[in-house]
């Protein structure tokens, strides 16, 4: 099921499902047991309207320690053949390694979702030669010293002028324009204020002329607000989603899907009305 962000109607946000096959997020068990619970997983968020799952083996919580190349594949590849298999559902693979992104797209991903946005060796290659959309993603530093001291003179001009810069490179690469989405990266060497700033100028990202993906699901930009801990930040994370949604943003990363599922229609029907595409016999 191939696709580019051309043929996607992004008029209303759609909702990417997160779906971690890091030995954390399945504690117990083996390999059998953790591509059944993916699965399981993956059938619960398409069953509540998730219109992506994004598969990742890498974790990139800060001071993470770093995945061997034959580690993300054995993770992420039966997980991503399993759905691919059971269901009929765009499926991404989060990931920064050509050799993932190769074997993932030619095991049914049809998106790359790269937080290092194909800057790492023969990543841009790669994604050229699978065809397939990328979402580009800005980070300052590395995962594991992004958060130590972010700073910036103009947050949202850096995020830009980065995300311009690696859009370039990918036409340069060959990667078709209807394939790139970009991303400001929220949390990725941000501080609470940046993440807000870029969160106030989505406009500006959106001015790059590309689909844009947001993904501000339980982090810190909730927590560090309301001084609670992960499992404590839904209602925050819908506040953002709603924000998000609001100011057409076109892909939104979220844990929780029902949730984020219900306040984009929502958001989408008050939209219809506010843009006057709603029917006109109403207004009387
Ligand atoms: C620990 C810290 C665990 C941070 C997980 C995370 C994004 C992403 C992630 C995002 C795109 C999380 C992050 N965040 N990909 N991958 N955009 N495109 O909270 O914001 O999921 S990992």
């Amino acid at each position: 099921m191939l696709f580019n962000t051309s043929e996607i109607n992004f008029t209303c946000s759609k909702v990417m499902g997160i779906l971690n096959v890091t030995p954390d997020s399945f504690s117990d068990g083996g390999r059998y047991s953790t591509v059944a619970r993916a699965v399981d997983q993956a059938r619960i968020m398409i069953s509540q309207g998730a219109d992506f799952i994004d598969v990742g083996g890498e974790s990139t919580r800060p001071g993470a320690p770093e995945v061997s190349e034959g580690e993300e594949l054995a993770r992420v590849i039966p997980v991503i053949e399993a759905i691919k298999q059971k269901f009929d559902v765009v499926v991404s693979v989060d990931t920064s390694k050509a050799a993932v992104m190769t074997a993932a797209t030619a095991a049914g991903a049809a998106l790359i979702n790269d937080v290092r946005a194909l800057q790492q060796p023969h990543a841009l290659t790669a994604a050229a030669e699978a065809d397939v959309p990328v979402c580009l993603m800005h980070m300052q530093g590395s995962p594991d010293t992004m958060q130590i001291k972010p700073g910036y003179n103009d947050v949202v001009a850096e995020v830009r002028g980065f995300l311009q810069a690696r859009i370039n490179a990918c036409l340069d690469a060959g990667i078709k324009k209807t394939n790139i989405i970009v991303d400001p990266g929220f949390g990725f060497g941000k501080t609470l204020a940046h993440n807000y700033r870029l969160l106030a100028e989505l406009s500006s990202i959106q001015a790059l002329g590309f689909p844009v993906l947001v993904g501000m699901s339980r982090k810190s930009m909730v927590g560090n607000v309301l001084n609670n801990k992960i499992d404590e930040r839904l209602a925050g994370s819908l506040a953002l989603a709603t924000l998000a949604a609001q100011a057409n943003a076109d892909i939104i990363r979220v844990h929780d899907v029902a949730e984020t599922v219900d306040i984009v229609r929502i958001v989408n029907q008050f939209l219809a009305v506010k843009n006057n595409s709603g029917v006109d016999s109403d207004r009387a």
